[in-house]
Protein backbone atom coordinates (compact mmCIF):
# COMPACT_ATOMS: atom_id res chain seq x y z
CA UNK A 1 0.00 0.00 0.00
CA UNK A 2 2.64 2.28 1.13
CA UNK A 3 4.61 1.22 -1.99
CA UNK A 4 1.99 2.25 -4.03
CA UNK A 5 1.48 5.72 -2.49
CA UNK A 6 5.13 6.49 -3.16
CA UNK A 7 4.91 5.53 -6.93
CA UNK A 8 1.49 7.83 -7.58
CA UNK A 9 3.32 10.47 -5.59
CA UNK A 10 6.61 9.54 -7.81
CA UNK A 11 4.14 9.68 -10.99
CA UNK A 12 2.83 13.20 -9.90
CA UNK A 13 6.10 14.70 -9.59
CA UNK A 14 7.38 13.30 -12.73
CA UNK A 15 4.09 14.73 -14.34
CA UNK A 16 4.58 18.18 -13.37
CA UNK A 17 8.07 18.61 -13.99
CA UNK A 18 8.27 17.19 -17.70
CA UNK A 19 6.60 19.56 -20.02
CA UNK A 20 2.63 19.98 -19.74
CA UNK A 21 0.33 18.71 -22.36
CA UNK A 22 -2.66 19.67 -23.19
CA UNK A 23 -4.05 16.64 -22.20
CA UNK A 24 -2.71 16.87 -18.67
CA UNK A 25 -5.49 19.46 -18.07
CA UNK A 26 -9.69 19.26 -17.72
CA UNK A 27 -10.31 22.77 -17.66
CA UNK A 28 -8.25 25.08 -20.20
CA UNK A 29 -8.68 27.71 -17.48
CA UNK A 30 -6.86 25.93 -14.71
CA UNK A 31 -3.15 25.00 -16.26
CA UNK A 32 -1.41 25.58 -13.01
CA UNK A 33 0.58 22.29 -13.60
CA UNK A 34 1.63 21.67 -9.41
CA UNK A 35 -2.34 22.10 -8.78
CA UNK A 36 -4.07 21.19 -12.13
CA UNK A 37 -2.58 17.96 -13.42
CA UNK A 38 -4.59 14.88 -14.09
CA UNK A 39 -3.31 12.04 -11.98
CA UNK A 40 -3.57 8.23 -12.47
CA UNK A 41 -4.39 6.18 -10.12
CA UNK A 42 -6.94 4.27 -8.11
CA UNK A 43 -8.97 5.03 -4.61
CA UNK A 44 -8.74 2.33 -2.29
CA UNK A 45 -10.17 -1.70 -2.82
CA UNK A 46 -13.74 -1.43 -0.69
CA UNK A 47 -14.02 2.42 -1.40
CA UNK A 48 -18.13 3.23 -1.43
CA UNK A 49 -19.28 4.51 -4.92
CA UNK A 50 -22.88 5.71 -4.82
CA UNK A 51 -25.99 7.80 -5.93
CA UNK A 52 -27.64 10.25 -3.89
CA UNK A 53 -31.35 11.40 -3.46
CA UNK A 54 -33.74 12.60 -1.29
CA UNK A 55 -37.40 11.79 -1.05
CA UNK A 56 -38.98 15.45 -1.19
CA UNK A 57 -36.87 15.62 -4.38
CA UNK A 58 -38.11 12.21 -6.03
CA UNK A 59 -40.87 10.33 -4.59
CA UNK A 60 -44.31 11.98 -5.27
CA UNK A 61 -47.36 10.17 -3.89
CA UNK A 62 -47.37 13.42 -1.65
CA UNK A 63 -50.65 12.38 -0.33
CA UNK A 64 -50.63 8.22 -1.15
CA UNK A 65 -51.59 5.74 1.42
CA UNK A 66 -51.26 7.86 4.39
CA UNK A 67 -48.69 10.12 4.31
CA UNK A 68 -48.88 13.99 5.60
CA UNK A 69 -48.19 16.98 4.18
CA UNK A 70 -44.50 18.33 5.26
CA UNK A 71 -43.42 22.12 5.23
CA UNK A 72 -42.24 21.43 1.44
CA UNK A 73 -45.87 20.41 0.26
CA UNK A 74 -47.24 23.95 1.83
CA UNK A 75 -44.16 25.62 0.67
CA UNK A 76 -44.73 24.56 -3.13
CA UNK A 77 -48.63 24.60 -2.70
CA UNK A 78 -48.63 28.09 -1.80
CA UNK A 79 -46.67 29.09 -5.23
CA UNK A 80 -43.30 29.79 -3.57
CA UNK A 81 -41.21 27.77 -6.16
CA UNK A 82 -40.06 28.20 -9.22
CA UNK A 83 -42.92 28.51 -11.71
CA UNK A 84 -45.31 27.47 -9.00
CA UNK A 85 -43.82 23.98 -9.60
CA UNK A 86 -44.14 21.38 -6.76
CA UNK A 87 -43.04 17.80 -6.30
CA UNK A 88 -47.04 16.26 -6.35
CA UNK A 89 -45.37 13.69 -8.39
CA UNK A 90 -41.56 14.48 -9.01
CA UNK A 91 -39.88 11.36 -10.31
CA UNK A 92 -42.39 8.88 -9.06
CA UNK A 93 -40.21 7.13 -7.00
CA UNK A 94 -42.45 5.77 -4.85
CA UNK A 95 -43.70 3.84 -7.56
CA UNK A 96 -40.90 3.77 -9.87
CA UNK A 97 -38.15 2.44 -7.20
CA UNK A 98 -37.68 -0.79 -9.18
CA UNK A 99 -36.48 1.12 -12.56
CA UNK A 100 -34.32 3.33 -10.26
CA UNK A 101 -32.37 0.34 -8.77
CA UNK A 102 -31.99 -0.99 -12.43
CA UNK A 103 -30.51 2.49 -13.52
CA UNK A 104 -27.85 2.21 -10.23
CA UNK A 105 -27.18 -1.20 -11.57
CA UNK A 106 -26.32 -0.36 -14.77
CA UNK A 107 -23.94 2.55 -13.48
CA UNK A 108 -22.32 -0.31 -11.30
CA UNK A 109 -22.84 1.80 -7.76
CA UNK A 110 -21.65 -0.12 -4.52
CA UNK A 111 -24.49 2.22 -2.38
CA UNK A 112 -27.45 4.27 -2.53
CA UNK A 113 -28.04 7.52 -0.20
CA UNK A 114 -31.57 8.17 -0.05
CA UNK A 115 -33.70 9.81 2.68
CA UNK A 116 -36.56 8.83 4.76
CA UNK A 117 -39.88 11.09 4.46
CA UNK A 118 -40.60 11.75 8.07
CA UNK A 119 -44.64 12.41 7.29
CA UNK A 120 -44.66 9.52 5.33
CA UNK A 121 -43.48 7.11 8.21
CA UNK A 122 -45.44 9.55 10.92
CA UNK A 123 -48.11 11.54 9.43
CA UNK A 124 -48.85 13.69 12.80
CA UNK A 125 -45.14 13.95 13.43
CA UNK A 126 -44.98 11.93 16.35
CA UNK A 127 -43.94 7.95 17.00
CA UNK A 128 -47.54 6.97 18.26
CA UNK A 129 -49.10 6.75 14.96
CA UNK A 130 -47.23 5.03 12.77
CA UNK A 131 -48.02 4.54 8.82
CA UNK A 132 -47.89 1.50 8.32
CA UNK A 133 -47.90 1.74 4.71
CA UNK A 134 -44.81 4.23 4.86
CA UNK A 135 -42.73 1.71 6.41
CA UNK A 136 -43.75 -0.77 4.06
CA UNK A 137 -42.59 1.16 1.38
CA UNK A 138 -39.31 1.94 2.47
CA UNK A 139 -39.32 -1.83 3.67
CA UNK A 140 -39.46 -2.86 -0.10
CA UNK A 141 -37.21 -0.23 -1.08
CA UNK A 142 -35.05 -1.14 1.15
CA UNK A 143 -35.25 -5.53 0.12
CA UNK A 144 -34.98 -4.42 -3.31
CA UNK A 145 -31.65 -2.88 -3.18
CA UNK A 146 -30.23 -5.75 -0.71
CA UNK A 147 -31.46 -8.17 -3.86
CA UNK A 148 -29.41 -6.32 -6.43
CA UNK A 149 -26.22 -6.32 -4.02
CA UNK A 150 -26.63 -2.18 -3.27
CA UNK A 151 -26.03 -0.42 0.15
CA UNK A 152 -27.99 2.09 1.40
CA UNK A 153 -26.66 5.31 3.26
CA UNK A 154 -30.40 6.59 4.68
CA UNK A 155 -30.77 9.87 5.85
CA UNK A 156 -33.41 10.55 8.52
CA UNK A 157 -33.84 14.30 7.79
CA UNK A 158 -33.53 15.74 4.60
CA UNK A 159 -35.64 19.00 5.04
CA UNK A 160 -39.12 17.57 4.30
CA UNK A 161 -40.16 18.08 8.30
CA UNK A 162 -43.63 17.10 9.18
CA UNK A 163 -46.09 19.88 8.75
CA UNK A 164 -48.05 19.61 12.15
CA UNK A 165 -44.55 20.06 13.76
CA UNK A 166 -43.86 22.88 11.94
CA UNK A 167 -47.13 23.97 13.39
CA UNK A 168 -45.78 23.82 16.60
CA UNK A 169 -42.51 26.62 16.05
CA UNK A 170 -40.98 23.71 13.80
CA UNK A 171 -37.10 23.79 14.21
CA UNK A 172 -37.34 26.89 16.51
CA UNK A 173 -39.48 24.18 19.10
CA UNK A 174 -36.39 23.32 21.46
CA UNK A 175 -38.74 19.92 21.74
CA UNK A 176 -37.72 19.02 18.53
CA UNK A 177 -34.90 17.61 19.72
CA UNK A 178 -36.66 14.99 21.56
CA UNK A 179 -39.49 14.65 18.60
CA UNK A 180 -36.55 13.97 16.73
CA UNK A 181 -34.84 11.69 18.91
CA UNK A 182 -38.72 9.26 18.98
CA UNK A 183 -38.54 9.30 14.95
CA UNK A 184 -34.88 7.90 14.70
CA UNK A 185 -35.61 5.59 17.08
CA UNK A 186 -38.76 3.95 14.88
CA UNK A 187 -36.72 4.30 12.17
CA UNK A 188 -33.21 2.52 13.88
CA UNK A 189 -35.89 -0.36 15.08
CA UNK A 190 -38.01 -1.06 11.64
CA UNK A 191 -35.27 -0.52 9.54
CA UNK A 192 -31.72 -1.13 11.10
CA UNK A 193 -31.32 -4.79 10.31
CA UNK A 194 -31.15 -3.44 6.38
CA UNK A 195 -29.24 -0.49 7.19
CA UNK A 196 -25.32 -0.17 8.60
CA UNK A 197 -25.28 3.70 6.95
CA UNK A 198 -27.07 6.55 8.78
CA UNK A 199 -27.11 9.67 8.48
CA UNK A 200 -29.33 11.73 10.80
CA UNK A 201 -29.41 15.44 9.34
CA UNK A 202 -28.74 16.83 5.36
CA UNK A 203 -26.92 20.51 5.43
CA UNK A 204 -27.78 21.88 9.01
CA UNK A 205 -26.91 25.11 8.12
CA UNK A 206 -28.73 25.19 4.52
CA UNK A 207 -32.24 24.06 5.58
CA UNK A 208 -31.36 26.62 9.01
CA UNK A 209 -30.36 29.56 7.01
CA UNK A 210 -32.84 29.18 3.66
CA UNK A 211 -36.12 28.13 6.04
CA UNK A 212 -35.88 29.87 9.59
CA UNK A 213 -33.01 32.73 7.95
CA UNK A 214 -33.65 33.95 4.55
CA UNK A 215 -37.03 32.41 4.53
CA UNK A 216 -36.41 31.54 0.70
CA UNK A 217 -36.93 28.07 1.31
CA UNK A 218 -39.46 25.77 3.71
CA UNK A 219 -40.99 27.14 6.19
CA UNK A 220 -40.72 30.35 4.78
CA UNK A 221 -39.34 32.24 8.01
CA UNK A 222 -37.01 35.13 7.47
CA UNK A 223 -35.76 35.50 10.97
CA UNK A 224 -32.88 37.20 10.23
CA UNK A 225 -29.51 37.22 12.71
CA UNK A 226 -32.00 34.93 15.15
CA UNK A 227 -33.42 32.21 13.93
CA UNK A 228 -30.80 29.63 12.02
CA UNK A 229 -28.77 30.08 15.41
CA UNK A 230 -31.70 28.84 16.89
CA UNK A 231 -32.74 26.03 14.93
CA UNK A 232 -29.13 25.07 14.68
CA UNK A 233 -28.65 24.87 18.50
CA UNK A 234 -31.67 22.76 18.71
CA UNK A 235 -30.54 20.42 15.49
CA UNK A 236 -26.89 20.34 16.90
CA UNK A 237 -28.59 18.80 20.07
CA UNK A 238 -31.17 16.31 18.13
CA UNK A 239 -28.47 14.74 15.99
CA UNK A 240 -26.33 14.12 19.27
CA UNK A 241 -29.48 12.63 21.08
CA UNK A 242 -29.77 10.35 18.13
CA UNK A 243 -26.34 8.95 17.67
CA UNK A 244 -26.60 8.57 21.67
CA UNK A 245 -29.64 6.75 21.16
CA UNK A 246 -27.98 4.25 18.12
CA UNK A 247 -24.82 4.00 20.21
CA UNK A 248 -26.30 2.52 23.13
CA UNK A 249 -29.55 1.03 22.14
CA UNK A 250 -28.69 -0.41 18.51
CA UNK A 251 -24.92 -0.18 17.47
CA UNK A 252 -24.19 -3.52 19.31
CA UNK A 253 -27.11 -5.69 17.52
CA UNK A 254 -27.17 -3.78 14.20
CA UNK A 255 -23.48 -2.68 13.69
CA UNK A 256 -23.82 0.24 11.58
CA UNK A 257 -22.29 3.62 11.85
CA UNK A 258 -24.37 6.72 12.20
CA UNK A 259 -23.23 10.44 11.73
CA UNK A 260 -24.42 13.95 9.97
CA UNK A 261 -24.15 15.43 6.26
CA UNK A 262 -22.42 18.92 6.43
CA UNK A 263 -22.58 21.34 3.39
CA UNK A 264 -19.03 22.62 2.41
CA UNK A 265 -18.53 25.28 0.09
CA UNK A 266 -14.00 26.11 -0.55
CA UNK A 267 -13.52 29.91 0.85
CA UNK A 268 -10.24 31.12 -1.22
CA UNK A 269 -9.49 34.99 -0.25
CA UNK A 270 -9.62 37.04 -3.38
CA UNK A 271 -7.10 38.88 -3.48
CA UNK A 272 -4.23 36.27 -2.02
CA UNK A 273 -1.78 39.03 -0.78
CA UNK A 274 -4.52 41.02 1.54
CA UNK A 275 -4.08 40.07 4.69
CA UNK A 276 -7.55 40.86 5.62
CA UNK A 277 -9.25 38.84 2.40
CA UNK A 278 -7.18 35.83 3.80
CA UNK A 279 -8.82 36.33 6.85
CA UNK A 280 -12.12 36.40 6.17
CA UNK A 281 -11.79 33.28 3.96
CA UNK A 282 -10.21 31.87 7.06
CA UNK A 283 -13.60 32.73 8.98
CA UNK A 284 -16.29 31.49 6.45
CA UNK A 285 -14.62 28.26 6.00
CA UNK A 286 -14.27 28.20 9.86
CA UNK A 287 -17.59 29.30 10.33
CA UNK A 288 -20.06 27.70 7.50
CA UNK A 289 -18.53 23.60 8.23
CA UNK A 290 -17.58 24.13 11.92
CA UNK A 291 -20.97 25.89 12.81
CA UNK A 292 -22.14 22.36 13.11
CA UNK A 293 -18.66 20.44 13.03
CA UNK A 294 -16.64 21.99 15.89
CA UNK A 295 -19.66 20.73 18.06
CA UNK A 296 -19.66 17.40 16.84
CA UNK A 297 -16.48 16.72 15.03
CA UNK A 298 -14.30 19.04 17.46
CA UNK A 299 -15.17 20.13 21.36
CA UNK A 300 -18.46 20.48 21.88
CA UNK A 301 -18.88 23.78 21.53
CA UNK A 302 -19.66 26.18 18.38
CA UNK A 303 -15.91 27.34 17.04
CA UNK A 304 -14.39 30.06 19.25
CA UNK A 305 -14.06 32.47 16.49
CA UNK A 306 -17.68 32.17 15.57
CA UNK A 307 -18.65 32.80 18.97
CA UNK A 308 -16.88 36.18 19.51
CA UNK A 309 -17.89 37.44 16.00
CA UNK A 310 -21.34 36.97 16.78
CA UNK A 311 -21.33 37.99 20.18
CA UNK A 312 -19.64 41.48 19.41
CA UNK A 313 -22.11 41.82 16.54
CA UNK A 314 -24.56 41.54 18.93
CA UNK A 315 -23.13 44.41 21.38
CA UNK A 316 -22.72 45.99 18.40
CA UNK A 317 -26.81 45.90 17.66
CA UNK A 318 -27.08 47.21 21.60
CA UNK A 319 -28.57 43.74 22.55
CA UNK A 320 -27.40 42.59 25.99
CA UNK A 321 -26.80 38.59 24.69
CA UNK A 322 -25.27 37.10 21.83
CA UNK A 323 -28.10 36.25 19.32
CA UNK A 324 -25.85 32.42 19.55
CA UNK A 325 -27.15 30.94 22.45
CA UNK A 326 -25.02 28.86 24.49
CA UNK A 327 -24.81 25.21 25.33
CA UNK A 328 -24.28 24.13 28.79
CA UNK A 329 -21.18 21.75 29.81
CA UNK A 330 -23.88 19.28 29.71
CA UNK A 331 -24.87 19.86 26.35
CA UNK A 332 -20.96 20.15 25.54
CA UNK A 333 -20.47 16.71 26.65
CA UNK A 334 -23.84 15.14 24.84
CA UNK A 335 -22.34 16.57 21.75
CA UNK A 336 -18.61 16.33 21.70
CA UNK A 337 -17.60 13.04 19.33
CA UNK A 338 -21.17 12.18 18.12
CA UNK A 339 -19.69 10.69 14.70
CA UNK A 340 -18.61 7.83 12.73
CA UNK A 341 -17.60 9.44 9.83
CA UNK A 342 -17.61 12.74 7.85
CA UNK A 343 -20.20 13.33 5.54
CA UNK A 344 -19.33 15.92 3.02
CA UNK A 345 -21.65 17.86 0.63
CA UNK A 346 -19.69 20.13 -1.46
CA UNK A 347 -19.79 21.58 -4.95
CA UNK A 348 -18.22 24.97 -5.26
CA UNK A 349 -15.80 27.27 -4.18
CA UNK A 350 -16.45 31.28 -3.41
CA UNK A 351 -14.04 33.81 -3.36
CA UNK A 352 -13.97 36.62 -0.02
CA UNK A 353 -13.34 40.10 0.56
CA UNK A 354 -12.90 41.77 3.42
CA UNK A 355 -15.61 44.53 3.18
CA UNK A 356 -17.41 46.24 6.19
CA UNK A 357 -20.79 44.70 6.70
CA UNK A 358 -21.52 44.47 10.33
CA UNK A 359 -24.97 47.04 10.79
CA UNK A 360 -26.05 48.69 13.97
CA UNK A 361 -29.50 48.55 12.93
CA UNK A 362 -30.05 44.93 10.98
CA UNK A 363 -28.94 41.17 12.26
CA UNK A 364 -27.89 38.73 9.57
CA UNK A 365 -26.01 35.66 8.95
CA UNK A 366 -24.74 37.21 6.08
CA UNK A 367 -23.64 40.39 7.55
CA UNK A 368 -21.82 39.14 10.59
CA UNK A 369 -18.64 38.45 8.81
CA UNK A 370 -17.66 41.37 7.01
CA UNK A 371 -16.43 40.31 3.75
CA UNK A 372 -18.22 40.08 0.62
CA UNK A 373 -18.30 36.41 -1.73
CA UNK A 374 -18.12 37.00 -5.47
CA UNK A 375 -16.75 34.21 -8.30
CA UNK A 376 -14.81 34.78 -10.76
CA UNK A 377 -16.66 34.79 -13.69
CA UNK A 378 -14.01 36.13 -15.86
CA UNK A 379 -11.54 32.84 -15.45
CA UNK A 380 -13.24 30.28 -14.17
CA UNK A 381 -15.24 27.50 -16.25
CA UNK A 382 -18.80 28.33 -17.31
CA UNK A 383 -20.87 27.90 -14.51
CA UNK A 384 -23.99 25.30 -14.17
CA UNK A 385 -27.15 25.62 -14.89
CA UNK A 386 -27.43 26.43 -11.32
CA UNK A 387 -26.09 30.19 -11.52
CA UNK A 388 -24.10 29.76 -7.86
CA UNK A 389 -22.51 26.43 -9.43
CA UNK A 390 -18.82 27.49 -10.90
CA UNK A 391 -16.70 24.26 -11.14
CA UNK A 392 -13.66 24.89 -9.69
CA UNK A 393 -12.19 21.65 -8.92
CA UNK A 394 -9.14 22.35 -6.63
CA UNK A 395 -11.26 23.99 -4.41
CA UNK A 396 -12.39 20.01 -3.13
CA UNK A 397 -9.03 18.83 -2.39
CA UNK A 398 -8.20 21.82 -0.34
CA UNK A 399 -11.55 21.68 1.68
CA UNK A 400 -10.97 17.35 2.32
CA UNK A 401 -7.48 18.83 3.41
CA UNK A 402 -8.71 22.12 5.87
CA UNK A 403 -11.31 18.84 7.22
CA UNK A 404 -8.92 17.01 7.82
CA UNK A 405 -5.96 19.73 9.51
CA UNK A 406 -9.01 20.86 11.61
CA UNK A 407 -11.07 17.96 12.60
CA UNK A 408 -8.02 15.12 12.73
CA UNK A 409 -8.20 11.69 10.73
CA UNK A 410 -11.80 10.96 10.54
CA UNK A 411 -12.76 8.61 7.90
CA UNK A 412 -14.68 11.39 5.17
CA UNK A 413 -17.55 10.51 2.58
CA UNK A 414 -18.15 12.87 -0.12
CA UNK A 415 -22.20 12.47 0.00
CA UNK A 416 -23.10 14.76 -2.72
CA UNK A 417 -21.00 16.29 -5.53
CA UNK A 418 -22.76 17.22 -9.14
CA UNK A 419 -23.52 19.57 -11.93
CA UNK A 420 -26.55 21.07 -13.29
CA UNK A 421 -27.82 22.03 -16.33
CA UNK A 422 -30.92 24.27 -17.41
CA UNK A 423 -33.94 23.38 -18.58
CA UNK A 424 -33.85 22.46 -22.24
CA UNK A 425 -34.71 19.71 -24.71
CA UNK A 426 -33.01 16.41 -23.51
CA UNK A 427 -29.19 16.78 -24.63
CA UNK A 428 -27.49 13.66 -23.65
CA UNK A 429 -24.32 15.11 -24.71
CA UNK A 430 -23.33 16.71 -21.54
CA UNK A 431 -19.72 17.30 -21.68
CA UNK A 432 -19.63 20.21 -19.14
CA UNK A 433 -20.85 17.90 -16.46
CA UNK A 434 -18.67 14.62 -17.09
CA UNK A 435 -15.82 17.59 -17.10
CA UNK A 436 -17.02 18.18 -13.64
CA UNK A 437 -17.38 14.66 -12.56
CA UNK A 438 -13.83 14.31 -13.82
CA UNK A 439 -12.15 16.91 -12.29
CA UNK A 440 -13.75 16.70 -9.11
CA UNK A 441 -13.29 12.59 -8.49
CA UNK A 442 -9.65 13.21 -9.82
CA UNK A 443 -9.24 15.78 -6.83
CA UNK A 444 -10.58 13.36 -4.71
CA UNK A 445 -8.21 10.82 -5.54
CA UNK A 446 -5.29 13.45 -5.05
CA UNK A 447 -6.73 13.88 -1.63
CA UNK A 448 -6.37 10.73 -1.01
CA UNK A 449 -3.14 9.23 -2.22
CA UNK A 450 -1.35 12.43 -2.67
CA UNK A 451 -2.54 13.77 0.87
CA UNK A 452 -3.39 11.12 2.57
CA UNK A 453 -7.15 12.35 3.33
CA UNK A 454 -8.84 9.07 4.86
CA UNK A 455 -11.88 9.07 1.96
CA UNK A 456 -14.27 6.48 1.98
CA UNK A 457 -16.79 6.85 -0.16
CA UNK A 458 -18.19 9.21 -3.50
CA UNK A 459 -21.89 9.70 -4.26
CA UNK A 460 -22.76 11.77 -7.20
CA UNK A 461 -25.32 14.20 -6.79
CA UNK A 462 -27.93 12.88 -8.39
CA UNK A 463 -29.22 9.49 -9.93
CA UNK A 464 -31.86 11.88 -12.04
CA UNK A 465 -33.19 15.22 -12.79
CA UNK A 466 -35.33 15.60 -9.89
CA UNK A 467 -37.44 18.40 -7.92
CA UNK A 468 -34.48 21.54 -6.88
CA UNK A 469 -36.29 23.18 -4.21
CA UNK A 470 -37.14 26.45 -4.94
CA UNK A 471 -36.15 25.96 -8.15
CA UNK A 472 -38.48 23.33 -9.69
CA UNK A 473 -37.50 21.90 -12.20
CA UNK A 474 -35.42 24.43 -13.99
CA UNK A 475 -32.08 23.06 -12.12
CA UNK A 476 -30.74 19.33 -13.20
CA UNK A 477 -28.84 17.46 -11.89
CA UNK A 478 -28.77 14.00 -13.00
CA UNK A 479 -26.82 11.55 -14.82
CA UNK A 480 -30.44 10.14 -15.66
CA UNK A 481 -32.74 12.82 -17.81
CA UNK A 482 -36.48 13.21 -16.76
CA UNK A 483 -39.08 13.82 -18.71
CA UNK A 484 -41.53 15.70 -16.50
CA UNK A 485 -43.82 16.87 -18.69
CA UNK A 486 -44.40 12.64 -19.65
CA UNK A 487 -46.90 10.96 -16.66
CA UNK A 488 -44.79 7.75 -16.82
CA UNK A 489 -41.45 9.98 -15.98
CA UNK A 490 -39.08 8.31 -17.77
CA UNK A 491 -36.05 7.93 -17.39
CA UNK A 492 -32.67 8.11 -19.89
CA UNK A 493 -29.26 8.19 -19.54
CA UNK A 494 -26.97 11.13 -20.30
CA UNK A 495 -23.47 10.68 -21.68
CA UNK A 496 -22.37 11.09 -17.44
CA UNK A 497 -24.16 7.92 -17.05
CA UNK A 498 -21.59 6.12 -18.86
CA UNK A 499 -18.58 7.75 -17.97
CA UNK A 500 -19.38 7.38 -14.18
CA UNK A 501 -20.30 3.83 -14.57
CA UNK A 502 -16.44 3.72 -16.45
CA UNK A 503 -14.57 5.20 -13.23
CA UNK A 504 -16.57 3.08 -11.17
CA UNK A 505 -15.55 0.16 -13.22
CA UNK A 506 -11.88 1.06 -12.72
CA UNK A 507 -12.08 2.16 -9.20
CA UNK A 508 -10.86 5.68 -10.31
CA UNK A 509 -8.25 6.47 -13.35
CA UNK A 510 -6.23 3.51 -13.67
CA UNK A 511 -3.14 3.65 -16.85
CA UNK A 512 -4.17 0.86 -19.35
CA UNK A 513 -1.85 -0.89 -20.73
CA UNK A 514 -0.54 -0.21 -24.05
CA UNK A 515 -1.62 3.66 -23.16
CA UNK A 516 -0.79 6.30 -20.64
CA UNK A 517 -3.81 7.21 -20.02
CA UNK A 518 -7.56 5.84 -18.92
CA UNK A 519 -10.19 5.40 -21.63
CA UNK A 520 -13.52 7.16 -20.44
C1 LIG B 1 -27.68 20.19 -1.88
O1 LIG B 1 -27.65 21.51 -1.41
C2 LIG B 1 -28.91 19.48 -1.35
O2 LIG B 1 -28.55 18.57 -0.34
C3 LIG B 1 -29.69 18.79 -2.42
O3 LIG B 1 -30.95 18.46 -1.92
C4 LIG B 1 -29.74 19.65 -3.65
O4 LIG B 1 -30.59 19.15 -4.63
C5 LIG B 1 -28.34 19.75 -4.19
O5 LIG B 1 -27.48 20.24 -3.23
C6 LIG B 1 -28.18 20.62 -5.43
O6 LIG B 1 -28.42 21.96 -5.13
O7 LIG B 1 -29.82 30.30 -4.99
O8 LIG B 1 -27.80 31.57 -4.77
O9 LIG B 1 -29.33 31.40 -2.92
C7 LIG B 1 -26.54 22.27 -1.86
C8 LIG B 1 -26.47 23.59 -1.18
C9 LIG B 1 -27.58 25.58 -0.85
C10 LIG B 1 -26.74 25.10 -2.98
C11 LIG B 1 -28.48 26.65 -1.39
C12 LIG B 1 -27.61 26.19 -3.55
C13 LIG B 1 -28.72 28.27 -3.11
C14 LIG B 1 -27.84 29.39 -3.57
N1 LIG B 1 -27.33 24.55 -1.80
N2 LIG B 1 -27.84 27.21 -2.57
S1 LIG B 1 -28.75 30.76 -4.09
Amino acid sequence: MAVLHLLAIVAFHLLIISEAKDSDFIYKEFTNPKRDTFVYGTFPKDFAWGVATASYQIEGAWDADGKGPSIWDTFTHNGRSHKKQNADVACDSYNKYEEDIAMMKKLGVSHYRFSLSWPRILPKGFANEVNREGIEYYKKLLDALHKANIEPMVTLYHWDLPQVLQDMGGWENEMMANYFAAYADLCFQAFGEQVKLWITFNEPTIFSLFGYELGTDAPGLPHNGYGAYRVGHTVIKAHAKAWHLYDQKYRKSQGGKISIVLHGNWFEPKNPDSEFDRAVAEKASYVELGWFANPIFGDGDYPAIMKDMIANNSRIQQLSTSRLPEFTEDDKRMIEGTFDFFGLNHYTTNLVAHKPTVSEHFASFFMEFNGEMSQDKESWPEPAGSPWLYPVPWGLRKLLNHIKQTYGDVPIYITENGFSEGEGPLNTKDTARINYYKAYINEALKAYLIDSVNLKGYFAWSLMDNFEWRSGYSERFGLYHVDFEDPERPRTPRESANVYAKIIKNNGFPVQAGTDHTEL
